[in-house]
């Protein structure tokens, strides 16, 4: 995790001038003041023209056509895939399958490398803070091949227990799993450290970067990790791109997740061999336009530079922990350090309903996520059915957060907290 102080800091407002939805008020004219990034980022105006002149230029489908058009947006895909595998660090881009989301990658490790090597009393470790994306795919395959699941506990400030995870891999597990980054507790955990001693276990490893990639530097080579899932939208890229990093050794020896066009190499009526990755993965046409607009989105951010990035959301999120603080009754979720965490920012407020406070945000434009954020077991943990949760990003800046905590002020007065 960098701490740089010898980079120039992130110019926040004038990163804003790239998003046009950022310059839109409500029709009570309130500035809007979003705070939902690790839902879904908001999209620069590279990114909306990339997609745009996609459609209106060179709309074909890719692979097959022997036309000029078919072959431009071919040639603008596979690109986007080069400027992905250099953002993260792989050795090429054959390591990294587009597909719609995390969701979609954890899912195809799952049914792919999972079932050709997860058997009966084989054990997944996984953890209390994961997604469910990460939690059910795994429970799907637990329960076809009777394998076992276990999950690293966490500490009372939302920190994984190293010393559980270590007892845990005394039992060999298959594959670790885990979020670089939890979108609840927005702890950061060390991801390398992790991958150290799974792999010193025997075990491979896959990374949850849903929340890590978007927000810090990270680099598959330097983590050493096996797997590695993310999703384009929480990046600034359009919905539907999404990545699965995997090392190539393991991709190719893993069977197809899903039958049909493009991942084939020849068929017959009764049988069919596989393309080389990542067409073998990649069945059917796929969202081109999209994944063009992720190659433009991971421009964006290798421009503003993720250690910029990353020391700005630290910046930001140290501010909000001080200005929510202030708050009569509010609780923050996850670790105290910002150098610990991420800007996904859990609270409550006092026994105010998690959803009320957001409705309330919602009526001074100020956009945060409230519920379970998918992570029902980590809730129940908890001792809670949901949090309000503020997440930043590139786009934030302290005016966000001053009005954030003046419209809890709001909240808390009108629910005389
Ligand atoms: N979290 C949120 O926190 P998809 O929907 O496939 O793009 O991403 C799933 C996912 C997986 N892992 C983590 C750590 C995540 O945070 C998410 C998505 C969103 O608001 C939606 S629940």
């Amino acid at each position: 995790m960098s701490t740089s102080t010898l980079v120039t800091p992130l110019d926040a407002g004038a990163v804003r001038a790239d998003f046009p939805i950022l310059a839109e008020t409500n029709e009570r004219g309130q500035p809007l003041t979003f705070l939902d990034s690790a839902a879904s980022s908001q999209k620069p105006a590279a990114v909306l023209d990339a997609l745009d002149s996609y459609y209106r230029s060179y709309n074909a489908n890719i692979h097959r056509g022997v036309y000029a058009l078919s072959e431009k947006a071919t040639a603008r895909y596979e690109e986007a895939r080069h400027l992905v595998a250099d953002f993260i660090g792989a050795a090429s881009p054959r390591e990294c399958v587009f597909v719609r989301n995390t969701t979609e990658a954890i899912n195809l490790v799952a049914q792919t490398w999972g079932r050709r090597h997860v058997g009966p009393g084989d054990l997944i470790v996984l953890t209390v803070m994961d997604h469910h994306s990460n939690l059910v795919p795994w429970q799907m395959l637990a329960e076809e091949k009777g394998a076992d699941l276990a999950h690293v506990r966490i500490t009372s400030d939302g920190r994984l227990e190293m010393d559980h995870l270590d007892e845990l891999l005394r039992r060999e597990p298959k594959l670790v799993a885990f979020p670089h980054v939890s979108n609840a507790l927005g702890t950061v955990n060390d991801a390398a450290e992790i991958v150290r001693r799974a792999h010193a276990a025997g075990s491979l490893v896959l990374i949850d970067g849903a929340q890590s990639v978007p927000h810090l530097p990270v680099d598959v080579r330097v983590l050493d990790c096996d797997f590695l899932a993310f999703s384009g939208h929480k990046m600034l890229a359009p919905m539907g791109s999404g990545v699965l990093y995997g090392k190539r050794a393991l991709l190719e020896a893993m069977p197809p997740f899903m039958g049909g066009g493009s991942m084939i190499r020849k068929v017959e009526l009764g049988r069919s061999t596989w393309a080389d990755v990542p067409a073998k993965f990649e069945a059917g046409t796929p969202a081109v336009g999209e994944a063009i607009g992720l190659g433009a989105a991971v421009e964006y951010l290798s421009a503003l530079g993720m250690d910029r990035v990353r020391d700005h959301e630290r910046e930001l999120t140290a501010y909000a922990l001080d200005r929510l603080a202030e708050v009569p009754d509010l609780t923050v979720y996850g670790p105290a350090d910002p150098n610990q965490r991420s800007g996904a920012v859990s609270f409550t407020v006092g026994d105010v309903h998690p959803h009320d406070v957001a409705a309330i945000l919602d009526g001074e434009n100020v956009a945060v996520r409230a519920g379970h954020h998918c992570c029902q077991p980590l809730m129940r943990e908890l001792g809670l059915l949901a949090t309000t949760r503020a997440s930043f990003y590139v786009y934030n800046t302290e005016e966000d957060v001053d009005r954030l905590a003046a419209a809890l002020r709001k909240a808390t007065a009108i629910f005389a907290v």
